[in-house]
């Protein structure tokens, strides 16, 4: 279409942002035919970093990019956004407990939410990524009253995408040939990555993952593990966290809600719980999704066993117990 689509990213002098931005101003996000313009949301210190990446995308001299603002002032910011991708958050210091990251992060996303309320599309599609991700999507979704549930999500593509990456490595074929495996919960590492759905093509033969690995105590064990703690090895090896994938993650979520997936498919969002699953209503828990005409539909109905059970609600209850501390910082 002829109208730019505003596209928001916040945090946008950090390191995810350096590896997004260029690929949302070179239409990966909403295709090859519709042009963008970046709304680039960082905090006042951070602003004359912020210009050399407006620079930057100058000078990357691409065709799809129609205008880039920088700005310290969510009110600007959020301005008749299309899409807005929640990046920047306060990271967690030396010796902060949680509650203490919680706080820091309400005040961030409280504000967020009231100004996406005043300012954005009332059709704007809004990702969390920074952490805690489901909890911060939950508390911009409380101050954004006017915006329905369905606008908000919380990034767990990128521990999907560890999880169909892990498959692909141990039967040794390629990521395209594997698909429906699950991130259930938080993106935390209560996380359940669950590849009882999922499917593995070998062969020129679409099977069971379960069938074709066949040792469950993998898919149990390490399997769960190494995608749980991925961004811990992460941080360990580079010392400095995911960026790239990140940044992947990103696109992939966001392509897929806006341009729909692909027939058969499902991928892991964080989305407003309606109480499916047996999961309280109201969270923002990772679920099963499938996206058509840039709205998603949780897939219901799938057969869950008793392992399973456990690990969907150990994840959910870490949800809840944040949330109950939300709502006390938030009432304080
Ligand atoms: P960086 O520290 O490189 O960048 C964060 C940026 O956000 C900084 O420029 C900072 O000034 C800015 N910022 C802080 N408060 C802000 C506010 N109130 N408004 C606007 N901008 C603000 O971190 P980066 O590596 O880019 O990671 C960003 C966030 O993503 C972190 O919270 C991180 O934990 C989270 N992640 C979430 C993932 C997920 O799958 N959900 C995976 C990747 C990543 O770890």
């Amino acid at each position: 279409s002829a109208e730019p689509k505003v596209v928001c990213v916040t945090g946008a002098a950090g390191q995810i942002a350096y590896s997004l931005l260029f690929n949302i101003a070179r239409g990966d996000i909403y295709g090859p035919n519709q042009r963008v313009i970046l709304h680039l949301l960082d905090i006042a210190p951070m602003m004359e970093a912020l210009q050399g990446v407006v620079m930057e995308l100058q000078d990357c001299s691409l065709p799809l990019l129609a205008g880039v603002e920088a700005t310290s002032d969510p009110k600007v910011a959020f301005n008749n956004a299309d899409a807005a991708i929640l990046v920047g958050a306060m990271p967690r210091k030396e010796g902060m407990e949680r509650k203490d990251l919680l706080r820091a992060n309400a005040k961030i996303f409280k504000e967020q939410g009231d100004a996406l309320n005043t300012v954005a599309k009332p059709s704007v599609k809004i990702l969390v990524v920074g952490n805690p991700a489901n909890t911060n999507a939950l508390i911009t979704l409380l101050h954004a009253t006017s915006l329905p549930k369905e606008n908000f999500s919380a990034l767990t593509r990128l521990d999907h995408n560890r999880a169909i990456a892990q498959v692909a490595l141990r039967v040794g074929v390629s990521v395209e040939k594997v698909r429906n495996v699950i991130i259930w919960g938080n993106h935390s590492s209560t996380q359940y990555p669950d590849v009882n759905h999922g499917e593995v093509e070998v062969g020129g033969q679409r099977k069971k993952i379960k069938d074709v690995i066949a040792d469950e105590a993998w898919l149990h064990g390490d399997f769960i593990k190494t995608v749980q703690s991925r961004g811990g090895a992460i941080i360990k090896a580079r010392k400095l966290s995911s960026a790239m994938s990140a940044a992947k993650a990103i696109v992939d979520h966001m392509h897929d809600w806006i341009q729909g997936t692909p027939e058969g498919e499902f991928v892991s969002m964080g989305v407003h719980s309606t109480g499916v699953y047996g999961i309280p209503a109201g969270l923002i828990y990772s679920f099963p999704v499938t996206c058509k005409n840039g709205t998603y539909t949780i897939v219901e109905g799938l057969p869950i066993d008793v392992f399973s059970r456990t690990k969907m609600t150990e994840t959910a209850d870490e949800l809840v117990s944040e949330r109950e501390d939300a709502n006390q910082i938030l009432s304080a």
